[in-house]
Order: C-alpha cells, then sequence, then structure tokens
C-alpha cells in the first residue's frame, strides 16, 4: 500500500532511514540525513505572490537541492529547458503568468543560522508545473499536485516493482513529465536515485549500480549497440512509438522491458505492460481510467490527470471529466494499441494516411535507427508520404521494400536523410520542425 506521508517525504525518510543511500551522484553517495541538511541549507528562495517560479533545470544535484528546498519551503515550481531560447522562455513565463526565473547555479548554501522554512506538506495544493510538448503554439504549463505524482508512482509499482534497496537512473531531464516521475517514484519508495551524465554514450556507463531506468526508445536502441551493466533489471519505455524488435532484442539479453504510454497533463505513465512480444502498451494502471471514443480517440481520467493549465496566473481546466488526448488507440483483446496522433493523419488521394503505421511497418529495415513518415505536398495527389530516416540506408533499396509491403498510397514517394541539427534537441524530434524543414529546405 502506497504510504500516506504526514511531511514531506525527504524529511520522512531522513528521519526512518538517516544513514541509507538517497542518491548516487559521480563518485559519491548522498544520505538522506545528507539530502535533508543540505535542503535545509538553502537560502529563502524568492516567494512571488503567485508562489510559482521559473527554475532553469539541468540533470544534477544542485537543480535537485533548488526544487526540493522550494516545494519545501511553499515555492511551486516550473522547470525550464536550458536550450530554449530566451524568446521562447518569456513567451512561456507570459503565457503562464509567472515573474521570476532562478538559476540554480546562483543558489548558494546560505550560511546565516538555520531560518529554514518548512510549509505543511499538503497533497492536494499544486506544487509543479510541466510545460506540454504540443507541436503547435507556446508550450502550455500543466499543473500536478504531489498526490497526482504519488498516484502515479503507486500505480506502476503494482506492475513493476521498485524496492527500497533498487536504484533508479535520472536518465530523462527533470523538466520533462519522464524525469519528474522518476524523482517521485524514488521519493515515494525511499530508494536511490542515480544523477550521472546520460548524454551520447555517457548512459552505458550511467547505468553503472543501477538497477531501474526510463528511457525512449532511442536511449534503448543505443544502449544495445555496446555492453551493459549487469545489475540492470528493469527498463520502462516510453514516449514514442516503441519498435516491437528493440524490445525483442532487449529482452533476448536479459533486459526487462516495461512498454508504457504516458503523458504530461497524466503525470507521466497511463498504460504499461511486461514486454510479451506483441505490439502492444498494455492496461491502463491504477488511478487511471481510459476509454476509446467512437472516433477511436484515447480519453483518459482519474487521480494522476491534471486540475488544470496555468495561464495568466489562472487555473484553466483541461476539461470535465475525460480528457481527449488527440492519440488515436484501439483494443486488441484487453490491450490498448496506440495507432498514431489524430493530428499527424494526412488525406493522398482521398486515403486516409496515419503516418505511425506506416512507420511500424518499415522501421525493422536493414540500417534504419529513426524514420518519420511526414506529408509533402503533391500536385496531382493533395499529399504524399516521403520518409526522413536516420542511420545508414540504401534509399532504393528502401523504397522498393516499402512497396513489396504497403498499398500504394502508402508507400513513401522519396527518403532524405534528417540533417544533425534536428536530432539534438530535447528527448522527441519535433514533428513539426522536421515539417518545417521538409517545407523549406526539400
Ligand atoms: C506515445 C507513447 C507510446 C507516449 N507509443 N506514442 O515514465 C514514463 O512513463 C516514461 C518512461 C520512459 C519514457 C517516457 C516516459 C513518459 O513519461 C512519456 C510521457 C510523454 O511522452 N509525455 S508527452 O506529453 O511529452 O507526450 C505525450 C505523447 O507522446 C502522447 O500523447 C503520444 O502521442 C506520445 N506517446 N507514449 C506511441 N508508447
Amino acid at each position: 500500500a502506497p504510504i500516506n506521508f504526514d511531511t514531506w517525504p525527504w524529511l520522512y525518510w531522513g528521519e526512518v532511514k538517516p544513514q541509507h543511500t538517497a542518491l548516487f551522484l559521480e563518485g559519491e553517495a548522498i544520505s538522506w540525513q545528507r539530502l535533508v541538511s543540505d535542503i535545509g541549507s538553502m537560502p529563502l528562495l524568492p516567494k512571488p505572490k503567485s508562489r510559482y517560479v521559473a527554475i532553469h533545470s539541468q540533470n544534477d544535484y544542485q537543480t535537485l537541492l533548488v526544487i526540493l528546498a522550494a516545494w519545501q519551503q511553499g515555492v511551486k515550481t516550473l522547470l525550464i529547458n536550458t536550450a530554449f531560447s530566451p524568446a521562447l522562455q518569456k513567451d512561456v513565463l507570459d503565457n503562464a503568468g509567472i515573474e521570476m526565473i532562478i538559476d540554480p547555479r546562483t543558489v548558494f548554501p546560505s550560511t546565516e543560522s538555520q531560518q529554514s522554512v518548512v510549509v505543511p506538506f499538503d497533497t492536494q495544493d499544486i506544487l509543479t508545473l510541466v510545460l506540454t510538448s504540443g507541436s503547435t503554439g507556446i508550450p502550455k504549463a500543466v499543473t500536478h499536485n504531489a498526490n497526482a505524482h504519488m498516484a502515479s508512482a503507486s500505480g506502476l509499482f503494482s506492475l513493476m516493482p521498485f524496492g527500497e534497496s533498487d536504484c533508479w537512473l535520472l536518465s530523462l531531464p527533470l523538466f520533462h513529465v519522464s524525469g519528474l516521475a522518476i524523482i517521485w517514484r524514488w521519493l515515494q519508495r525511499g530508494a536511490a536515485l542515480k544523477i550521472a551524465d546520460t548524454k551520447g554514450d555517457a548512459l552505458c556507463s550511467a547505468l553503472e549500480g543501477v538497477t531501474h531506468v526510463s528511457l525512449v526508445p532511442t536511449q534503448l536502441q543505443r544502449l544495445l549497440q555496446g555492453e551493459f551493466p549487469s545489475l540492470l533489471t528493469s527498463v520502462l519505455l516510453g514516449g514514442a512509438v516503441i519498435p516491437q524488435a528493440l524490445v525483442d532484442e532487449a529482452e533476448a539479453k536479459g533486459i526487462g522491458c516495461w512498454c508504457g504510454y504516458g503523458m504530461t497533463e497524466m503525470a507521466s505513465t497511463i498504460t504499461a505492460k511486461r514486454a510479451d512480444g506483441c505490439f502492444s502498451v498494455g492496461r491502463p494502471l491504477p488511478y487511471r481510467e481510459l476509454m476509446l471514443s467512437s472516433l477511436g480517440e484515447i480519453m483518459v481520467k482519474g487521480a494522476t490527470l491534471s486540475s488544470g493549465y496555468l495561464i495568466d496566473g489562472k487555473l484553466e481546466p483541461l476539461s470535465d471529466g475525460w480528457f481527449a488526448t488527440k492519440d488515436k488507440g484501439e483494443w486488441l483483446e484487453d490491450d490498448l494499441q496506440i495507432l498514431g496522433r489524430l493530428d499527424n493523419m494526412f488525406i493522398c488521394g482521398g486515403e486516409n494516411v496515419q503516418p505511425e503505421s506506416i512507420e511500424r511497418v518499415l522501421s525493422g529495415f536493414e540500417g534504419i535507427e529513426q524514420l518519420f513518415i511526414l506529408p509533402m505536398a503533391d500536385p496531382k495527389w493533395g499529399q504524399v508520404p516521403v520518409a526522413l530516416v536516420t542511420g545508414n540506408v540504401n534509399q532504393s533499396d528502401f523504397l522498393a521494400y516499402a512497396k513489396s509491403l504497403l498499398p500504394s498510397h502508402q508507400v513513401p514517394k522519396a527518403a532524405y536523410s534528417i540533417p544533425k541539427h534536428l536530432l539534438d534537441g530535447g528527448i522527441k524530434i519535433s514533428h513539426r520542425a522536421l515539417a518545417d524543414w521538409l517545407a523549406n529546405e526539400k
């Protein structure tokens, strides 16, 4: 049963097991007692009337301390990707109605006598804001309270065991819901968290001593190319279409994979299953409900659903009742299959084309690392599918392969390599950036 914390979880664990390791940093272990003390020695953070503060977020100990100190002091946080341009940062803050932004590198332990403020742990009070990664418009700030984060964590544990002596690697950005969810699983369980460089090839060595990790499919692909540490038992996958061949390969190498489907508004994972050789993302976890609309759109609700977006300092409800995800799904017995984004669908010569279903058929082609199908304007058909790929791909063999497997309106009319600068963004390649590049450069 989930613990009902009557105080901030780190204070609880600091009392219950002060000497146990809370965190592994590169070359250093931090006990719960030391963590509590480091948080307590943070200075008083600015507390605007709205109580919302934006924080430049990197995956490091200093950022984590500032976040936990903020919460404990009664300050609600919006974590911002440091790669955002100043203009985008300004738009996001203006849109949400937040005046203040903190760079954790400018926050130093206070040398003054302990003046630390600890507000009560109210699990119903809004605590975090996470930006949506929607493809159009200014990213919106999605609110969550601690109750939603803890329900998210507890529900997942009923499927994917995470014990007190396990260690979860912070393998995704804190500013993304997938990274924030790792923090709440760690806090909920009182297990260990590892913070290390996970970029590129560093991921393999970061996994040293780690039992659990959350990965987007491209990270798993990179991992399988090298040697990986033997303690790793459990990988939670999600964020994008999970290629079945990738999961099968990982499972064959002894890595337990859980396939998940999640989103910001639902505080990360909604459905999941232990990999079973079949392309689906399993059933709704406890504290989530899911149904398909008559058009096949995935609708969700439950204790993990956000109570609204923060716009202009005010809470704007998401929906009354079910939240429409814009994802298309289908039941396969009791398991959910994600067919793709409704807003990615286009029409080629009168036929509906769902890019993700083409991606699924063609992603197994020799040499392909990543594959995206996008529409391109065509005088005869309106729009035609084209393929954008990374990896070492023979274009004409690839197109012939597509022709042998797909009906003609689904066969890509061309295949282009994705330019490098579009690949190093956040955790997902932006469909919009790919579409812009296709429209302007091709
Ligand atoms: C999918 C999808 C899937 C999402 N197939 N499309 O803790 C986790 O659950 C986790 C673990 C590893 C990696 C990621 C996660 C996440 O949280 C992912 C949450 C996420 O991606 N949120 S998002 O708001 O940025 O995007 C949500 C959208 O992503 C969905 O609406 C889907 O379109 C897509 N998506 N999982 C296919 N398994």
